[in-house]
């Protein structure tokens, strides 16, 4: 039956088959086929450590520093499905949509975000400049002790400026939203995401990003760094096999 559903859905749809692409950023290496550094300046530093990304700022000053997916997206082919894990120390962190690739300056050109904190309060919400929206806006209250999960989904309209948006945090059980986001003056055929965290105030504050998996038509097949998940009785086998044989 869902096999029958995912073809009628394919021949009537009009919409292309999704790749996946997903990072578990567990190798210590930020993969530069798929990622490029974005610094607002050198006073921010950015690794692949730990089996994460993290975001350390270190001294005063603004800085927004993380990372761009180096790979054009565009929202009209067809269901976007994005999620990430997140740890908000003492700033905020981003999921930035641009048309525009810049080194610096991300802010200037049209923009819109999902993050998390604003003005003090720690909530996942929508955050843009210039005309971009979602209607109804939306409050997500999260926290700054764990990783949490985010997911976005955005769904093509007839109008190619408007997609219905779907957000929740860890599944759901932290909230979940919906409406319509509009894209305003960015074109949804050429979008660039950022994982930026912008950090204003204090020193060693950090945002770490981990497990970001995105789901496009955009994208061909399954692309990207992640490790199989072994069984947990298995690995603990393999690791007293190796100590053993020591
Ligand atoms: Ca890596
Ligand atoms: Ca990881």
């Amino acid at each position: 039956m869902k096999l029958m559903f995912a073809l009628f859905w394919f021949l009537f749809s009009g919409f292309a088959i999704a790749g996946t692409f997903n990072d578990d950023f567990n190798d210590n290496d930020i993969d530069k086929e798929f990622w490029v550094i974005y610094k607002e300046s050198p006073t921010g530093k950015i690794d692949e450590i730990n089996g994460r990304i993290e975001v350390t700022k270190l001294s005063g000053g603004w800085d927004g520093v993380g990372v761009r997916f180096n790979h054009l997206l565009d929202l009209t082919k067809g269901q976007f499905i994005l999620e990430f894990d997140m740890l908000l120390k003492n700033t905020d962190g981003h999921a930035y949509f641009s048309s525009s690739e810049v080194e610096t300056g991300l802010w200037d050109p049209p923009v819109f975000a999902f993050n998390a904190i604003f003005d003090g309060r720690t909530v996942w919400q929508f955050e843009k400049n210039e005309d971009a929206s979602v209607n109804p806006p939306f409050e997500i209250p999260v926290d700054q002790t764990d990783f949490h999960h985010y997911k976005v989904e955005l769904t093509p309209t007839a109008d190619a400026k408007e997609y219905k948006f779907y957000t929740n945090v860890d599944k759901g059980n932290l909230g979940e939203a919906s409406g319509i986001l509009n894209v305003g003056q960015l074109d949804p055929k050429t979008i660039y995401i950022y994982f930026i965290a912008e950090q204003e105030s204090g020193i060693n504050e950090f945002t770490c990003y981990d497990n970001v998996s995105i789901s496009s038509p955009s994208i061909e097949g399954n692309l990207g760094h992640k490790e199989p998940i072994e069984p947990k009785g298995k690995l603990v086998t393999t690791w007293a096999n190796i100590k053993h044989n020591d």
